[in-house]
């Protein structure tokens, strides 16, 4: 461990990680008595890696936590209750009750994407806030993590293609805890590190201990400055262990013993206090000050968030199925104007166009006829019809690609 930060930086992370771990105990609690209304996931013995990188990102810059980011989430500023409650379903939980687990995000103040539950999907989805912050002159950088059975998904490969050829912004942490559910890793990867897959992409990666704190945080920070000064997406393997199951109902029985035994006495807080004291960073004092503001916010937010109410049943419906106008209204924030979003001037000639393309409104007003198939029959019949340039057919290479093009226009046209 390489010292490098300032002592309140030292010891914000050991704050942080003390924190992940009091907020999930308490939510243990709260599921043996009943109150967990969904699922609870663990990261126990997986903080450091949550608090180390989130805690390399500035306040503007955007993340997307998966299940076992809840450090992440409190690093960045989300407070306990909301995580209390969003779980419980609370009326005063960020998604109204709506969910019962982690599905919830901050797109206005702290910069937050919800966890999509479909492994994988964040990617391209963060890839996209990496370029739309590059697009804006932003010089943010955008932050997901993925576990060792979720970067076998298709999607991690294509999003992670789309984001080093975009050369997004981007920086992914895969957490290879060594199991997926009930599957070791070894079983799905042929691969002794998983950061290889960053080479089928041309992108560079870090293989880090996982459980180590501050090199958690010196990797991720530089990956995230290599980022934001526009290197492209890079790749941070961190080498962990998931110390409790899949889920709650998950006893992991298929774990061998010496492989917990091993992890066990590797526990990332433990070794990282080891650190601290021997560094002289943090003393017996320091140590309660610091349980003692953690105490003392855990049970505020717990009580405020048992005293939430459930919703009431009479929004069940609400906010759930989007239904236009009498729903709620939602509209784009970053909309653009129609001329900008369109595909720019091209030295390639047309082969047809489409009545109104390009021609509609944003989305104050109808919706733009912007693609093939949303141009009303007639005009796709017209336009399917329509015969190649005579001018383009005199080229004999132009004119087979010419042909399968109009041949595929009017046979779209006619669906
Ligand atoms: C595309 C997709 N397939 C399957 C699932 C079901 N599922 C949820 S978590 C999980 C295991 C994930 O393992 P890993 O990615 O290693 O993350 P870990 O639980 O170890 O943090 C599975 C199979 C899913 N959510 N999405
Ligand atoms: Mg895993």
């Amino acid at each position: 461990m390489k010292k490098e930060l300032t002592r309140q930086q030292y010891l914000d992370l050991y704050y942080y990680m003390r924190l992940n771990r009091a907020v999930e105990d308490t939510m243990v609690k709260l599921f043996r008595q009943n109150k967990i209304v969904g699922g609870l996931y663990s990261s126990l013995g997986q903080e450091a890696i949550s608090v180390g990188s989130a805690y390399a990102l500035e306040k503007k810059d955007w993340l997307a936590p998966m299940i076992r980011n809840i450090g992440a989430l409190l690093v960045k500023g989300v407070p306990p209750r909301d995580i209390f409650m969003q779980h419980m379903a609370k009326y005063d939980s960020p998604t109204k009750g709506k969910d019962g687990t982690s599905h919830f995000g901050d797109l206005d103040n702290l910069h937050i994407v919800s966890p999509i539950s479909m492994l994988g999907d964040l990617i391209p989805v963060m890839t996209g806030v990496a370029m739309a912050g590059r697009y804006l002159g932003q010089k943010i950088v955008a932050m997901t993590w993925i576990g060792d059975g979720g970067s076998s998904t298709g999607v991690f490969h294509e999003g992670l293609n789309f984001a080093a050829t975009q050369k997004a912004p981007f920086v992914l942490i895969l957490e290879n805890n060594l199991w997926a559910y009930s599957t070791p890793v070894r079983k799905q990867v042929p691969l002794e590190n998983l950061a290889d897959r960053a080479k089928a992409y041309g992108i560079d990666s870090y293989i880090v201990d996982g459980n180590d704190v501050v090199a958690m945080y010196s990797t991720a920070k530089e990956a995230v400055e290599r980022a934001r000064t526009g290197e492209g997406p890079i790749l941070i393997e961190a080498k962990t262990f998931r110390r409790l199951g899949h889920a709650q109902h998950d006893p992991a029985e298929y774990v061998p013993k010496d492989m917990r035994a091993h992890w066990e006495a590797r526990d990332p807080i433990a070794l990282y206090e080891k650190y601290l004291t021997g560094e002289k960073l943090l003393d017996a004092k320091s140590k309660k000050e610091i349980e003692d503001k953690m105490d003392a916010l855990l049970a505020k937010e717990r009580e405020f968030a048992e005293n939430s109410p459930m919703p009431p049943a009479e929004l069940a419906e609400e906010g759930v199925y989007c239904t236009g106008d009498d729903c709620h209204k939602i509209r784009a924030k970053w909309e653009r104007p129609i001329a900008e979003v369109t595909p720019p001037k091209s030295s390639v000639a047309a082969v047809w166009t489409v009545p109104g393309f390009g021609a509609g409104k944003g989305s104050g007003g109808a919706n733009a006829p912007i693609h093939f198939g949303d141009a009303p029959a007639s005009a796709e019949k017209s336009a399917g019809a329509r015969k190649p340039g005579a001018k383009i057919l005199t080229k004999p290479a132009a004119k087979k690609t010419v042909k399968a093009t109009a041949a595929s226009a009017s046979r779209k046209a006619r669906r």
